[in-house]
């Protein structure tokens, strides 16, 4: 009788979340996050990172509780099929220059072979950003002996414009460190720091850019900032949580406009700049994705068939912060350029 109960329960609890929850996990055997998705030989992949089951997570400002070890990659043959989990793609152990954390990838093709693009910090505990090389989307990779030369910081996503330029974007402050970076590319160690650097009224810190060199191993030049504005001209600033540029910076093009999109981190939303060009600069427009349930939100924007979706992460499964699970949503774009918010979390 007890088990009947329980059960009862149990299938409350279940159906009562879900309720909550506008879509579904893609997977459920393991953990993902920080989802980069692509097309690829005609299927789509999805490059996430893969968070780990920890018995004592070391919570702390550098975000340690994100211990990831490996990479796993998602494919599916249409949007909404059935979804497989490739074998490791790539380990940490297999980077001769990485000591922990494997955090957000991206993905690139070029000529045939496929580029991983991954974030972890070197023996310095400094976060860099290393590139792995495969004949497969799925892997495995083969790590480059060092990490690209002039990289740091995390968050990379590599972008194809339509001359067959790849830039790659990347950054993130607080635990990803880029509040160490100035912005002529010179280190300041100074901890990890978790404001916002005391001067509120300074223009927030730029994601960066850098555009990839033809083997799509280096950078073909010094990373520059991307400068974020308001609808005046004038820089988003330090002290403006819900614009501010916090991590997982992410483009798309559409008729001829740039979509840069990013996480503003401590405030929880997605919300993208529009630019005419990849170095921009990028003007606020609005709020892409509204918070979802757990502490990061981190997206990509990918154009499947004729429409575009929203590939994001929430904590449906699990509730805890650094174990989430990886989803889609479509997205519209309206005929002023804008695009609609999203709201994934129903309660
Ligand atoms: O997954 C680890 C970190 O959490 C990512 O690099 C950030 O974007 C945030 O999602």
């Amino acid at each position: 009788m007890k088990k009947i109960i329980y059960l009862a329960f149990l299938v409350t609890a279940v159906s009562f979340s879900q309720n909550k929850f506008k879509d579904q996990p893609l997977v459920s055997e393991i953990f993902t996050a920080d989802p980069s998705a692509h097309i690829f030989n005609g299927k789509i992949y999805v490059y996430p990172s893969h968070d780990i089951i920890e018995e004592n997570p070391l919570y702390d400002d550098c975000g340690s509780q994100y211990a990831m070890r490996d990479y796993r990659v998602l494919s599916m043959d249409y949007i909404g099929g059935p979804v497989t989990i490739h074998d490791v793609a790539l380990d940490l152990d297999d980077v001769p220059w990485a000591k922990r954390q494997f955090w957000a990838p991206d993905a690139a093709e070029k000529d045939g072979k496929f580029y991983l693009y991954f974030p972890t910090k070197d023996k310095d505990d400094i976060f860099r950003i290393g590139v792995a090389v495969s004949d497969k989307p799925e892997g495995p990779f083969r790590s480059k002996k060092t990490a690209i030369e002039g990289s740091y910081s995390m968050d990379p996503s590599v972008f194809k414009d339509d001359d067959g330029s790849y830039y790659m974007y990347f950054g993130g402050i607080w635990g990803g460190q880029l509040q160490r970076w100035d912005e002529n590319n010179n280190y300041t160690p100074s901890g990890c720091e978790t404001q916002d650097n005391g001067i509120p009224n300074s223009p927030a810190i730029s994601p960066r850019i850098a555009k990839m060199s033809n083997d799509m191993i280096s950078f073909a030049e010094d990373p520059k900032p991307i400068r974020i504005i308001d609808e005046n001209g004038n820089p988003i600033l330090t002290k403006d949580h819900d614009r501010r540029f916090f991590e997982a910076a992410w483009i798309h093009k559409r008729n001829g406009i740039y979509y840069l999109s990013y996480s503003t981190g401590n405030t929880h939303y997605i919300v993208y700049a529009t630019g005419d060009n990849p170095y921009g600069p990028f003007t606020y427009r609005g709020i892409l994705n509204n918070p979802v349930q757990g502490w990061t939100n981190h997206h990509s924007t990918i154009k499947i068939a004729d429409k575009w979706y929203l590939f994001y992460h929430d904590t449906q499964l699990s509730g805890k912060d650094f174990l989430r699970n990886v989803k889609f949503s479509e997205m519209t774009h309206n005929s002023d350029g804008t695009i609609e918010t999203i709201t994934t979390l129903i309660d």
